[in-house]
């Protein structure tokens, strides 16, 4: 990039109107997390030696998790990758040596031009997720370099593509509950999310709507600390509550508790889903769920009877192998009691699509040579082993897939192929770094210019960097400039600055961003979509082709799926698969855990020893057949791996469920796996979404000093 636009990037104003603030900047929390936060960083010495949450934001109000209270320890991280790295060892083994620059981007142009010349560019993949959810260095010179290059196009589904799609088809869009608004809710259904742990800043606001008298109930197998300050807490059998939805509208239509006018006016299919729900009578919920039925009766009374009654939809839900169903299952119900159209009303999964930012103008598909291939990040394991033809070079920014990704036997195999040409561009030196030949340093947020949507509040965020990158560290965008020169391609718009890309994001014409633009964000930081307030979304109707709530999807129809919601055990389940229930008996599932953020902070020292160890919820019942006592190594074990943890007995899980907060690193995993070992790779119904916690295994005491293999 031209020294003078470097040092315009680099150009930050003082914001020393806060309160208190000697030499401070505004940023943005760049973590794949609901709250987006607004961060004050406090700078000392050219050095970031605190980040707070900005007291001026409406959402962030503040403060910030106790992950982002340690933001320092990971800046300055003795994991931190300063300088390019050229593998020296055998694979995986970590030996690399320092480069310059040049060399490591010689060698990778030499090593791409070959691979190209021989097998074509789809012997190369590119696989990112959102490590960083800045607009520019999440998903704008990366696709685009990579379009142009003709690369194998990896198809980004491991967190929420099955929901996504399940509020597409149902609602139109991904749009929901403004969450400021759930102050005014009377009702709030926490299901199948661990507010305290993953979307901390939705709680002060369920507080206040407490304080007026709101009743929280949370649904979840895993009774977390959420559930535990809830009102109520209701336990269904995991991937189970489809049913429990249908339940609850059976109770809804029979004891004629939903909304008549509402339900005529805005759905499509209500006669068709009312057939389909005669089918789910609260026994027959009860014997699928193990939920009661006078819980069932109780809980579809409570909501129709509420208003306004919000459902907080979280993401674990969907992370099974009939999500989208489930999702759009549980979409339905706001329409039956009308509580769309309520401020403090409706639910809320995802609010991505209220930021109709330019996404073609930043990714440029347009650029794309040839139609290449498709590969789903969640299966990178079969990807590397077996895709036809191979893949010979992998590229690897804003993800972890040795720790993250399931399958992870496949994964770590893959990526031990002596043959495979693989570049990891980091911050850290991760588990994945370990196996590449060339790792490039990354700049942290603090160290980069980046533009933020949110996919849970509405406001628009531009993060500015406060300190100059540590040692040669650079952010993605400008690697892919680089990248692009060391490859011979002149295709301009492989080199727009940071500042032209930011203005081409914003350069739509939508009245959710007329007036937003880049000279606005420098001086307000943060910025609400033009949006009334609290927003109520779908007041005047749905973005569906209907213009309804599709209780009835014409598009699932045509797409030989059934066109209503419904349900269907979980492909690992007594259920669906008996002989593998017999073998592998325990729902193992593995969400977030409170210190971590995936696989991030996983290796800060300070929130290692918060989190304690990789650990496994077990109840008292499924302990004693095992023989197992709380402190007790276990091995936890299916077809697919294992994995060695602690076990701590008590009533987080019911019996037949195992759980464990996740995702460790491997270096603090005994025999080196984590719970991903045991993960399955396969699809879920809609949107080849991951499907992490449909996972049946069996738990044993592990032998003293026993290996992983
Ligand atoms: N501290 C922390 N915060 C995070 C993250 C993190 O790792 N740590 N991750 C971030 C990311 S990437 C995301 S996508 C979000 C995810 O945040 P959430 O939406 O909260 O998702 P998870 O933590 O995966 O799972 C939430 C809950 O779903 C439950 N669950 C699993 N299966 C079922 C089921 O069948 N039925 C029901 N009712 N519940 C079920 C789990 O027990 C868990 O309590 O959080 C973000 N924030
Ligand atoms: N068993 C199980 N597995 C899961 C889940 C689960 O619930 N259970 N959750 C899944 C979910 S929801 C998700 S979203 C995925 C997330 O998986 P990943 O997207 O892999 O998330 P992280 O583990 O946070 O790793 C992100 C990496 O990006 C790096 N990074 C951050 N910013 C930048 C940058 O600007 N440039 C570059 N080059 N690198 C950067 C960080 O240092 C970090 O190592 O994991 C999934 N895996
Ligand atoms: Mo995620």
């Amino acid at each position: 990039m031209p020294e003078a636009l470097e040092q315009r990037e680099l150009e930050f104003e003082p914001l020393t109107r806060l309160e208190g603030a000697g030499d401070t900047v505004r940023a943005v929390c760049p973590h794949d997390c609901w709250d987006t936060c607004s961060l004050v960083v406090h700078r000392r010495g050219g050095r970031v030696h605190k980040v707070t949450g900005d007291p001026q934001h409406p959402v962030t109000g503040g403060f910030v998790c106790v992950k982002v209270n340690h933001y320092p320890e990971r800046i300055y991280s003795p994991d931190r990758v300063l300088y390019p790295q050229l593998r020296v060892g055998p694979k995986g083994s970590g030996s690399f040596r320092e480069a310059s620059w040049e060399e490591a981007l010689a060698t990778i142009a030499t090593r791409w031009r070959e691979i190209i010349a021989r097998h074509g560019p789809e012997a190369i993949l590119p696989y990112s997720y959102a490590g960083t959810m800045g607009l520019l260095n999440g998903g704008s010179l990366d696709r685009r370099f990579f379009n142009y290059l003709g690369a194998s196009r990896l198809r980004r589904t491991i967190c929420s593509s099955a929901g996504g799609e399940a509020l597409r088809l149902t609602l139109g869009a991904r749009l929901g509950a403004d969450p400021e608004g759930m102050r005014a809710s009377r009702l709030i259904i926490a299901w199948g999310i661990n507010i305290l742990t993953t979307n901390v800043h939705q709680w002060p606001i369920i507080l206040e709507a407490r304080k007026r008298g709101a009743t929280l109930v949370v649904i979840d197998p895993y009774r977390h600390q959420t559930a535990r300050r809830a009102d109520w807490h209701l336990s269904p059998r995991p991937g189970t509550d489809a049913a429990l939805a249908l339940g609850l509208m059976h109770v809804l239509i029979d004891e004629d508790l939903y909304d008549k006018a509402y339900v005529e006016r805005f759905t499509l299919g209500f006669d068709a889903l009312a057939g389909r729900v005669a089918q789910y009578p609260p026994r027959r919920v009860q014997e699928i769920t193990g939920v009661s039925e006078g819980e069932i009766r109780r809980l579809a009374r409570l909501y129709a009877a509420a208003r306004p009654s919000v459902i907080r939809l979280g993401y674990g839900i969907q992370r099974h192998t009939n999500g989208g169903q489930t999702v759009r299952t549980i979409a339905a119900l706001p329409a039956l009691v009308g509580s769309w159209g309520e401020a403090g009303g409706g639910l809320l999964l995802s609010n991505s699509d209220a930021f109709p930012l330019d996404r073609a103008a930043l990714e440029r598909p347009d650029l794309t040579r040839g139609n290449p291939r498709e590969v789903n990040m969640i299966q990178l394991g079969r990807a590397l082993l077996e895709a036809d033809p191979p893949v010979r070079s992998l590229y690897v920014y804003n993800s972890n897939p040795a720790a993250v990704a399931p399958e992870q036997g496949l994964v770590l195999r893959g990526l031990a192929r002596e043959d495979l040409f693989t570049v990891v561009h980091e911050q850290l030196m991760t588990d994945t770094a370990a196996y590449a030949d060339v790792v490039l340093p990354a700049t942290t947020q603090f160290e980069h210019l980046d533009l933020h949507a949110s996919y849970w509040h509405l406001y628009l965020q531009l993060n500015r960097p406060a300190i100059a990158p540590l040692g040669e560290a650079k952010p993605n965008t400008e690697v892919f400039r680089l990248l692009a020169r060391a490859m011979g391609f002149d295709e301009p718009a492989l080199q727009d600055s940071d500042e032209e890309l930011i203005r081409q994001a914003l350069s739509v014409d939508h009245p959710h961003l007329a007036g937003i633009t880049l000279e606005r964000l420098r001086r307000e930081h943060s910025i609400r979509l033009n949006l009334e307030r609290p927003f109520v979304p779908f007041r005047q109707g749905f973005p569906t082709p209907s213009g309804k709530v599709e209780l009835y999807s014409p598009r699932l129809a045509e797409r030989g799926l059934d066109p209503l919601p419904g349900y269907q055990p979980p492909a690992e389940s007594r259920e669906a698969d008996p002989g593998l229930f017999g073998r592998y008996p325990l729902h193992f599932l593995t969400p977030s855990a409170h210190h971590f953020l995936n696989s991030s902070f996983a290796n800060l020292p300070a929130l290692l020893l918060k989190e304690g160890q990789p650990t496994l919820f077990i109840n008292p019942l499924d302990a004693a057949e095992r023989g197992i006592a709380s402190g007790d190594r276990v091995r936890v074990y299916n077809d697919r791996g294992e994995c060695l943890l602690m076990a701590r007995i008590g009533d987080q899980v019911q019996p037949g469920v195992v759980l464990s907060p996740s995702l460790w690193w491997r270096r603090s995993s005994p025999g080196e796996r984590n719970v991903n070992a045991t993960t399955s790779a396969r699809e879920a119904d809609y949107g080849g979404g991951a499907v992490f916690h449909t996972n049946l295994v069996e738990v044993e005491p592990a032998s003293p000093g026993r290996g992983v293999n």
